[in-house]
């Protein structure tokens, strides 16, 4: 068991008393900060970094020095799943994820199998270690995939998507072959969080992008399902303490009860719905992670402190159970100071809510 220094993002997710309301941001580390596109343009290209245990490390680490976050996040991607599947993951300059051989009928689902932690994804694990050590129990590190529906979208439509008509005709005409692919993806979602959790992740979150481009039955039967069988299938306790779950659906705002009702320990919000409204709904049974718009770090530090305040304000007294968070990943072109400015405002006004 490995003392942590700082375990508030824990306790706060298992809903124990803190003295502040813990505080990281999705895509913490990336392209808005120089030193994370020095090291990147040393690498390469995207995935040359994911794969080097060193510079992965390396830039999970940056935010950190320059902000008082509350936890690190691993460096990687959640296609690492489906190009261990074979699908060949390529980035083309400026246009995002792209798959060379996409999933378009039984056959190709038929031929995936689940991937070998420790084998095809043994750089993650690398990583997952090396970060580890490197954090020397500061803070605590989080794991995390993406939803078996999420990853499913980049398969089927062979990239990034607006409209998702090809996964959708999928849905719609050939339910059972779709069906089949994300019990797959749940299988093999479930053994990578589950090797990074034995490598070192002392918390998991599962990314569900696309899960609010359903229909509300829709994104029970192809989404929430599968999201569920994940959760019932991780490890939820390593190291001498409890390893926190979050699943987070953007624009899932809707379906709140239905997501704390799988048994997660923490539900992300997206800026759409009101952390006052999400807390009343189902703040009982889990913690909230949110829910600032991420647009908001390209205003004034005013704007961004009253922005923060009436978050604080709107989740409230007894202020265990909320991990601020932006409502989605911060954009490339803000300004890290506004990012620092964001974090240290959390950590001052926050901590009234939290007094004995
Ligand atoms: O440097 C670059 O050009 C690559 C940009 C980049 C980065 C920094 C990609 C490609 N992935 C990442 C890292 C990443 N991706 C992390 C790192 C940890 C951190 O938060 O700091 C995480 C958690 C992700 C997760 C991820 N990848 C999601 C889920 C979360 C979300 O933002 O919705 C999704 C949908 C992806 C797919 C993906 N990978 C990369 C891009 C540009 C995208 C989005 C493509 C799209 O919009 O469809």
């Amino acid at each position: 068991m490995t003392e942590l220094k700082n375990d508030t993002y824990l306790r706060a997710l298992m809903r124990e008393p803190v003295d502040y309301t813990p505080v990281w941001m999705m895509r913490q580390a990336g392209r808005y900060l120089p030193e994370y596109r020095k090291i990147r343009a040393t690498a390469g290209d995207f995935m040359s970094l994911c794969r080097d245990a060193e510079f992965a490390c390396e830039v999970t680490l940056q935010p950190l020095r320059r902000y008082p976050l509350d936890a690190a996040i691993l460096f990687s991607d959640i296609l690492t799943i489906p190009d261990a599947m074979g699908l060949g993951l390529y980035f083309e300059t400026g246009e995002g994820p792209k798959f060379e051989r996409p999933i378009t009928c039984k056959a190709d689902v038929e031929k995936i199998g689940i991937p070998d932690p420790e084998d095809e994804l043994g750089y993650v694990m690398n990583a997952v270690r090396t970060i580890r050590k490197a954090l020397n129990g500061d803070v605590p590190l989080i794991g995390f995939s993406g939803s078996p529906w999420t990853l499913a979208t980049y398969m089927v439509e062979g990239g990034s998507s607006k409209a998702f008509t090809k996964i959708k005709k999928m849905m719609y005409t050939d339910p059972q072959t779709l069906h089949l692919l994300l019990d797959k993806l749940a299988d093999s979602v479930i053994s990578y969080l589950n090797a990074q959790i034995a490598a070192g992740a002392q918390s998991v979150m599962v990314f569900d992008t696309w899960g609010g481009v359903l229909s509300p039955r829709d994104y029970k039967d192809f989404s929430l399902q599968y999201m569920a069988k994940i959760v019932d299938g991780l490890t939820r306790f390593a190291d001498g303490r409890a390893v926190p779950v979050t699943l987070f659906t953007k624009n899932g705002g809707m379906w709140l009860e239905d997501i704390a009702a799988t048994g997660c320990d923490g539900v992300g919000l997206d800026w759409t719905i009101d952390i006052e409204t999400a807390k009343a709904r189902v703040g009982d049974k889990v913690a909230l992670q949110g829910n600032m718009d991420p647009s908001m770090l390209y205003a004034s530090k005013e704007r961004i402190e009253q922005e923060v305040s009436k978050i604080l304000a709107g989740f409230g007294n007894g202020g265990t159970g909320h991990v601020f968070n932006l409502g989605h990943g911060i954009q490339p072109d803000v300004n890290p100071d506004n990012a620092g400015y964001f974090i240290e405002s959390v950590g001052r006004l926050s901590k009234p809510y939290h007094q004995k």
